[in-house]
Order: C-alpha cells, then sequence, then structure tokens
C-alpha cells in the first residue's frame, strides 16, 4: 500500500506551523511541540489512541494576543495533513464511532469523512481552565478547533458529552481520545471495498 503520510507548511500573519501524518503509525513516537503543552498534551492522546504518528511544529505564533489563532490553526493543519494522507479515499471505511470515559465524563465522536466539513458539539460551557503564562482552555476553545479540523479534513463530526466535568481539562481529554479513536477507525482500509471510493457518488471532495 502507498504510504499514507502528509507534510503541510501553513503560514499566516498570524501563526506558521508544520505538520507531518502518518495515518498508518503507531501512535507512540510522536512529536508534538505546539508551545503550549495543555495542547500537545491534547494532540498526543489523539496521536497515541488513533496509532497516528504526528509531528507538529508552531514556528510562530501570535500567543501575546492569546491562543485562539494558534488552536485554530492547529486544527486547520492537521485536517489538511490528514486529508492529504487520504488521497481520493479509496478503501475507507469512511465512518467512524467511539466513545471515551473518564470517570463519570463520557466524550462521544461519531465521524464521516464525507467531504463536507461540519461540527457540532452538543453543549455550551463556560468554565475556563487557566493555562500558564494566563493562557485560557475552554469548550469554546474545543469547539473551535474541531470546527476547524473538520472543515479542513472534509468531515462531518458529531461531538456529545455527557456529565460534564468541573474540570475542562477532563472534558477536552476525553473528546481528544475519541476523536483519535473514531478517526482510526474511519480511516481504515476495508480489504472488501479494495480501490473503492466508498460514496456512491464515486468521489469525495
Ligand atoms: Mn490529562
Amino acid at each position: 500500500m502507498t504510504p499514507r503520510t502528509a507534510e503541510i507548511e501553513r503560514k499566516s500573519k498570524e501563526t506558521h506551523i508544520k505538520a507531518k501524518v502518518n495515518i498508518d503509525g503507531r501512535g507512540d513516537r510522536s512529536d508534538i511541540k505546539t508551545g503550549l503543552a495543555f495542547m500537545d498534551h491534547m494532540v498526543e492522546l489523539f496521536s497515541f489512541h488513533g496509532l497516528f504518528d504526528i509531528e507538529l511544529e508552531i514556528i510562530k505564533s501570535d500567543t501575546q494576543i492569546d491562543i485562539h489563532h494558534t488552536n485554530e490553526d492547529i486544527g486547520i493543519v492537521l485536517g489538511k495533513a490528514f486529508k492529504e494522507a487520504l488521497l481520493d479515499k479509496a478503501g475507507i471505511r469512511r465512518f467512524g464511532f467511539a466513545g471515551a470515559p473518564m470517570e463519570a465524563t463520557v466524550a462521544r465522536v461519531i465521524i464521516d469523512i464525507s467531504g463536507r466539513g461540519y461540527c457540532k458539539l452538543n453543549i455550551q460551557d463556560d468554565k475556563v481552565l487557566q493555562l500558564k503564562n494566563h493562557e485560557e482552555y475552554s469548550l469554546t476553545y474545543l469547539e473551535h478547533f474541531l470546527e476547524s479540523f473538520a472543515h479542513s479534513l472534509g468531515a462531518t463530526l458529531s461531538v456529545t458529552l455527557q456529565n460534564v466535568s468541573d474540570d475542562v481539562h477532563t472534558n477536552v481529554e476525553a473528546v481528544f481520545k475519541a476523536l483519535g479513536l473514531a478517526l482510526d477507525q474511519a480511516t481504515q482500509i476495508d480489504p472488501r471495498r479494495e480501490g473503492i471510493v466508498p460514496s456512491t457518488k464515486g468521489i469525495i471532495d
């Protein structure tokens, strides 16, 4: 099989990010340096549980403002990298559904690599996690990350959090784990579909 890998470099006036993705990786040899330890932890969880090898480097970011652009652009770059690595998507399962519990909190992610970028998170919550250097993370940031990722990958994402924790870290972590698990399923090759794009349209954009 052709290696399903991609290398993306994206430079804007706000951020400069490089990413390398291997969909058929091991998940335990990623190298993630976003400059935000919290984001490193979350992307590592996604990589580990999705068995993806990811190299992610933020060369420049405007975190002197806040993490808004960095959070969004990491989602864009990772989505683009997965999209490129999937080529024409022939043979993939396309759909994935996974859940991850953390204590009472449960995150469920349903993904369809349909070519249509869309994301829905079931709850709004204004709790904020204080990171170092006066930065913050919240479910609003998580939703924004997921939207960026879904749009640049061309996937429909349905994300449900049940028994939302008071700890933002727990909520976000459960979602990143479930996202890795669901995307792993959706990107797997189904041998019964060898060479066939899994759409009745015959293509997935
Ligand atoms: Mn954690």
